[in-house]
């Protein structure tokens, strides 16, 4: 009798640690549709991480993680899908940095003209505790912050004249990022700076709306800018990154097996991302110039006359994210391998 009730006592307790274990395997990879907007078309960088993303997610989970890709804005701007996805009627998106300053202000620190010099300052800094705490400054605000993707250093193109100096942008109508810091960038070196969503930015170049834009080389050569534009200056005014981010209503309700999988799954493409648009970036300026562009390189000292010209811009930053914030990203920087 003894030995009958420890028996089932063994039996139950068995059976009833098995039953919770296959039930918690069950929950944690459901079935699961991941709508994933993008701006660029599915031929750029943006679009080749976005694909890869999506492999990865469905490889890791065993196809239950399914992840649908939406290239050249076709679920809205980058602001649109940022308010579907806090809305929670969208689940993810890559987007630039540059457009979620007015949801997280903190933001505006990447938007600092001529803060990293080169691509291994921007890895540091980015992949590192501060880009994480700008990251997490979206929490609060119904969004995600997962990793930085790579953007790229942005360059100047128009139809107006070659920018070779600061005084070349004066009466140029430039379409900026919607973000005070570009706006107040392009305005002190005198260009009619014009924001503008990116997805209203080919038909407005082409419309002669506005006489030029700003973009990595990458971009510029994806969204084929050369056909509507004549000048491209190289000036590597700033370093644009792009944020994988995902709706937090619907990012709580993930299992912790689930989200691993989007996060690794995430710096995968990271990795590769920034990897293919380095490449591309190397090769771009030629293929642009193949493609009828003229190409013009600032001089060093024409770019130290814009730097200077930009620093009200670095107070407009620094007043926006606070004098600490600033001061940590400049110290990161120190850190940055060389
Ligand atoms: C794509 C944009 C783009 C950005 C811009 O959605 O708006 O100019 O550089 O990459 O985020």
């Amino acid at each position: 009798m003894k030995r009958f009730l420890i028996a089932t006592l063994a039996a139950a307790t068995l059976g009833g640690s098995f039953a919770a274990i296959s039930a918690q395997a069950a929950d944690d990879i459901r079935p699961r549709m991941i709508r994933f907007g993008y701006g660029l078309n599915e031929d750029s960088n943006q679009g080749r991480a976005a694909k890869l993303l999506a492999e990865e997610v469905a490889k890791a989970s065993g196809g239950k993680l399914k992840m649908r890709t939406f290239a050249s804005a076709s679920l809205g701007s980058d602001d649109q899908m940022q308010n579907a996805l806090i809305g929670g009627a969208q689940e993810m998106m890559v987007g630039s940095t540059a457009t979620l300053v007015g949801i997280a202000k903190e933001m505006a620190v990447w938007d600092t003209p001529f803060l990293f010099i080169n691509e291994k300052q921007a890895d540091h800094v980015l992949d590192g505790p501060v880009g994480r705490q700008v990251m997490d400054a979206l929490e609060a605000k119904g969004m995600v912050g997962l990793v930085y993707w790579e953007n790229g250093f942005r360059n100047l193109t128009n139809n107006v004249r070659p920018i070779e100096k600061m005084e070349d942008f004066n009466g140029v109508k430039l379409r900026v990022m919607p973000n005070p810091v570009f706006i107040d960038t392009f305005r002190q070196m005198g260009a009619n700076a014009v924001p503008l969503p990116f997805s209203e930015l080919f038909t407005a170049l082409e419309t002669k709306a506005v006489d030029g834009q700003e973009n990595p080389y990458n971009t510029i050569l994806s969204s084929k800018f050369y056909e509507v534009q004549k000048y491209l200056s190289v000036t590597n005014h700033v370093y644009s990154p792009w944020i994988v981010t995902a709706s937090k209503r619907w990012w709580d309700g993930l299992s912790k097996t689930e989200q691993d999988i989007i996060m690794q799954a995430a710096v995968k493409a990271r990795d590769s991302e920034r990897e293919d648009t380095r490449a591309e970036a190397r090769e771009a300026l030629a293929s642009i110039k193949e493609r009828g562009m003229q190409i013009n390189e600032v001089t060093p000292e024409e770019v130290a006359r814009m730097r200077e010209k930009a620093k009200p811009a670095i107070q407009t930053v620094i007043d926006t994210v606070g004098q600490s914030l600033f001061d940590q990203v400049q110290a990161e920087i120190e850190k940055a391998p060389q």
